[in-house]
């Protein structure tokens, strides 16, 4: 069955007239549109992405790089990717794709839903050949994407092998921002974090975190939501979670994004990155037929 024969068997199973439907995205890649009373949006099979969450009356909240690429097998450079089940380069092999392998992997569609105003997307992925490869292990990790007036990620993990495993997660969440120098993100004042720009440092954090420079900051030990304040757009975005132990600040800043093939020089300005995670010291560990969902709530409102 080519690719736009499958899209159309998906968008006739799935497709819910008016709501939602499955259409051929960037580079051909099948995505589900979401056109509900609440809130329109968007999201890839490719690496179960979420793309687009524009609230009815309000600005889109999501950034995505115009230079992205939108190939199977690639990651999109914006959205939310997924990142599992490792965070960052793999502990035991530098070679590892960064940020484990869901986020390239092209994921299955589960479900479509309406439930008043708001539509859910269900989208799955499992371990194969391809995974065992890179992770001997089994699961299946399904995300529910509610896109209403809040967008509300939940990413449950189902450990379906006979052995305890051990796993890190992160929504990696591209937030648009109007200036992300002008732009702070509230919450996380006195939080201990290790500093990758400066080797992992532990530092902490004194009042609200300004994108200055390159930034990227793991926060420990944190459970409770987060604000960015984007003065330029004249908005707030809060993010709250639960089941969720550290959340991550990241900006590229000038240099980086320079370096990028992906991102546009410009772009840095454009997004910051609040990403709800359970990484480093509070990766999750599951027992055979357990499982264990990290969720997310994000709302905005005029600042
Ligand atoms: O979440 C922050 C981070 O881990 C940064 O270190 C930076 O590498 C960013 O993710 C983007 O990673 P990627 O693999 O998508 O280029």
């Amino acid at each position: 069955m080519g690719a736009s024969e499958s899209i159309a068997q998906l968008d006739a199973t799935f497709g819910i007239a008016g709501i939602a439907r499955v259409v051929a995205g960037n580079g051909g890649l099948p995505k589900v549109v979401v056109t509900g009373a609440a809130a329109a949006g968007e999201m890839y099979l490719l690496g179960g992405e979420i793309t687009s969450w524009k609230p009815r009356g309000r600005e889109q909240a999501l950034f995505v790089s115009a230079a992205s690429k939108w190939e199977d097998g690639k990651t999109i450079r914006g959205g939310v990717p997924v990142c599992f089940p490792w965070f960052g380069n793999k502990a035991d092999d530098p070679k590892g794709p960064a940020h484990g392998f869901v986020r390239a992997k092209a994921w299955g569609l589960d479900s479509i839903a309406q439930k008043g105003g708001a539509v859910t997307v269900s989208m799955s992925t499992a371990s194969d050949e391809g995974t065992r490869k890179l992770w001997p292990a089994e699961f299946r990790l399904v995300l529910r994407a509610t896109f209403g007036a809040e967008l509300i990620m939940e990413l449950e993990m189902m450990n379906t092998g006979s052995a305890p495993l051990r796993f890190e997660e992160a929504l990696h969440t591209y937030f648009r921002v109007g200036d992300v120098t002008k732009a702070r993100v509230r919450g996380l004042d006195g939080i201990h974090y290790l500093d990758k720009t400066d080797a992992f440092r532990e530092k902490t954090q004194q009042g609200d975190v300004v994108i200055a420079k390159e930034t990227d900051n793991v926060y420990l030990d944190t459970e409770h939501a987060v604000e960015i304040e984007d003065a330029a757009m004249r908005r707030r975005i809060r993010v709250s979670k639960e089941n969720s132990l550290a959340t991550v600040v990241w900006n590229p800043w000038i240099e980086k994004a320079k370096a990028m093939s992906d991102m546009g020089d410009e772009e840095w300005k454009e997004f910051v990155c609040v990403e709800t995670c359970n990484v480093g010291k509070h990766g999750v560990t599951l027992a055979p037929a357990a499982n264990h969902t990290l969720k997310t709530i994000i709302s905005i409102a005029s600042a």
